[in-house]
């Protein structure tokens, strides 16, 4: 027990608006790899990491969203004024084509959803829609309250806020069309940031944490841990806020990646059980 409360934000306040958290045991992930080969790691309930590579990563880029997309990074960055969504080049981390948010807008989620890139913001309540190519700001889209993280499962668009909470959007109208609360052995998992889809499972950084935690996307809950501890040794030196968060994963190479706010590296790294 002493372990779980030692990395998990725990918080009981943020359920009160909500049914209770059941004690159910986390469960098998709902949507079967497609080969039939399930991956290794995921009969993990905990797992830690080894680096297979490092690739370079601007420290200037305040990572908020981070994937990739036909063979190129596409990330998203935050800060006002240096808000920015981004085509990087992925050996070398040249930027091939970066586009400003603006003053006004501090950049936060990025996914694709087929030929567009969907991007939230902070705290304006507004994302906006680019065109894959071209990065061309096609529209603007609202929601309620804050933007933090964005993946997709193929089907909607799924965001974070900071809470406990992931809602899923219809990728046309931006109509929540349902809503999740992650929790883990009954207890609510906050401060959820930055997500990557991954085999069937949502995959999030736990803001200020060197965790990341692996969600059933139908009922919440937690079904495994990613202790990434001591990744990049510096993280949050520089600057309080510079901490772990950006995961990308390769469907078809299956490798997963993961980075942080103005880390000068993103690692690739192979999932090895702790239990
Ligand atoms: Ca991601």
């Amino acid at each position: 027990m002493k372990l779980l409360l030692g990395w998990l934000v725990l918080s009981v306040a943020a359920c009160k608006d909500k049914p209770e958290a059941t004690s159910t045991p986390p469960s098998e992930p709902a949507v079967a790899v497609q080969d039939g080969q399930a991956p290794e790691w995921k009969s993990h309930q905990w797992s830690k990491y080894e680096v297979v590579r490092e690739l370079p990563h601007d420290t200037a880029a305040y990572t908020q969203g981070l994937l990739l997309s036909d063979g190129h990074w596409m990330e998203s960055t935050g800060g006002f004024g240096a808000s920015s969504i981004r085509r990087v080049e992925k050996a070398t981390g040249k930027v091939l084509k970066l586009e400003l948010l603006g003053k006004n807008f501090f950049g936060e989620g990025l996914t694709q959803f087929g030929d567009k890139f969907y991007q939230l913001t902070w705290q304006s309540h507004q994302g906006f829609v680019y065109d894959a190519k071209s990065l061309k700001r096609l529209s603007k889209f609202n929601y309620q309250g804050e933007g933090w993280g964005l993946t997709t499962d193929g089907k909607s668009l799924i965001m974070s806020d900071g809470s406990d909470r992931l809602r899923f959007l219809d990728p046309k109208t931006f109509k929540v069309t349902r809503e999740i609360f992650v929790s883990y052995r009954g207890k609510s998992v906050i401060r959820l940031n930055e997500l990557e889809f991954v085999e069937g499972e949502i995959f999030a950084n736990v803001w200020h944490t060197e965790q990341i935690v692996r969600i059933n996307p139908v009922d919440g809950n937690v079904v495994g841990v990613i202790e990434l501890t001591g990744i990049y040794p510096d993280a949050g030196k520089k600057h309080p806020e510079y901490v772990l968060n950006g995961i990308a994963y390769d469907a078809e190479s299956k490798e997963l990646y993961v980075t942080g706010k103005c880390w000068p590296k993103i690692y690739q790294i192979r999932l090895v059980k702790v239990r």
